[in-house]
């Protein structure tokens, strides 16, 4: 561990960032997968070229840059203008692989419709519970007072397209995590039990907490496989939110093992692996990272760029 308190905080701020994006980007060939052999993810690793990303981790760039653009402002975030800013990120490039609904959501946007009316209209008026707001959410931990304040960002950050209470529990409980990550010591283990009541103090509802009392029973040698059908591994918040965090607290300071546990789970594996390499890289930092994956990383310099703003 470095001594110089600086250089700490902007190798966690580009870990959270790359970590997310690295994530994403070595899980997305095995989205939907119901098992992910051991063997086929070391060779999927290795391959030569490019690293890239998905949805994820572009809209995540577009919440970092607009939290770095109005830092030291008087209000950390602007929801209209991000809700336009993610809009326009989609339709600079729609092929990154969106949900049905947030695509739908982000064309009505562009077209001037208020985002309070598109979010809460979609799935019939319920709103969606997908894990989209929660995928996005890590920088904002990289701008938060405290652990209610990262809260309270992440879900004024999700209500723009995820007004099903379920989507906003799943991005403020993600948000918690990185701001937990970000300020929790490598080497020294997490207690789980005193997570579950800060969360709770966070305002965490409780069937989510139900799920860090799963968690809870893990140990590092907990198979993915055996997680994902306890917790999950879908596309909805409530069922892939709390199986990254889990791959995150099993192992917090191996951040490559957390992604390839996170992937090994299955199902969403991209998002699944881009919230848990959010959050082992606000622990460890991006040096944590194997080099080779952060060099064949799709624009890892705009990442590293941002997370410097930040810090
Ligand atoms: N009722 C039924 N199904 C729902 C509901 C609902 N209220 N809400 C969500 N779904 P979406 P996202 C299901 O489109 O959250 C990318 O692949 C429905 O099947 O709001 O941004 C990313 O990598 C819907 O298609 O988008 C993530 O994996 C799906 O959830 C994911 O998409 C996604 O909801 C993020 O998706
Ligand atoms: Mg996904």
């Amino acid at each position: 561990m470095s001594s110089d308190v600086a250089v700490d905080s902007r190798e966690r701020a580009r870990g959270l960032l790359l970590g997310a994006a690295v994530g994403d980007a070595l899980g997305a060939p095995f989205e939907g997968a119901v098992r992910v052999d051991e063997r086929l993810l070391a060779s999927a690793e290795n391959v030569t070229g490019q690293l890239s990303y998905t949805d994820d981790t572009a809209l995540t760039l577009v919440l970092a840059e607009h939290l770095a653009e109005r830092r030291g402002g008087e209000d950390a975030l602007d929801p209209d203008a991000l809700a336009r800013e993610f809009a326009d990120a989609w339709a600079a490039e729609p092929w990154r692989g969106y949900g049905s609904a947030a695509q739908e959501i982000f064309r009505l946007i562009c077209t001037g419709m208020d985002w309070r009316t598109v979010a809460s209209a979609s799935f019939g008026g319920q709103g969606s519970f997908g894990n989209g707001a929660a995928m996005r959410v890590a920088p904002v931990a990289l701008v938060a007072d405290d652990l209610a304040d990262a809260a309270r960002l992440a879900r004024r950050s999700a209500v723009l397209t995820h007004a099903h209470a379920d989507g906003e529990a799943g991005a403020a409980l993600q948000g918690c995590a990185a701001y937990l990550a970000l300020h929790s010591s490598p080497g020294e283990p997490l207690d789980r039990a005193a997570i579950r009541e800060e969360l709770r103090g966070a305002g965490i509802e409780e069937h989510w907490l139900a799920k860090l009392d799963i968690i809870a029973e893990f140990d590092p040698e907990t198979e993915p496989e055996r997680a994902a059908q306890l917790l999950g591994h879908g596309v909805a918040a409530l069922e892939s939110v709390p199986t990254a965090l889990a791959a995150f607290l099993i192992n917090p300071d191996s951040p490559a093992e957390v992604i390839r546990w996170a992937i090994r789970a299955g199902g969403d594996t991209d998002t699944i692996a881009c919230m848990a390499g959010a959050l082992a890289g606000a622990r460890n930092g991006a040096d944590a990272f194997p080099d080779s994956w952060i060099q064949r990383l799709e624009h890892a310099d705009l990442l590293t760029e941002c997370a410097d703003r930040l810090a």
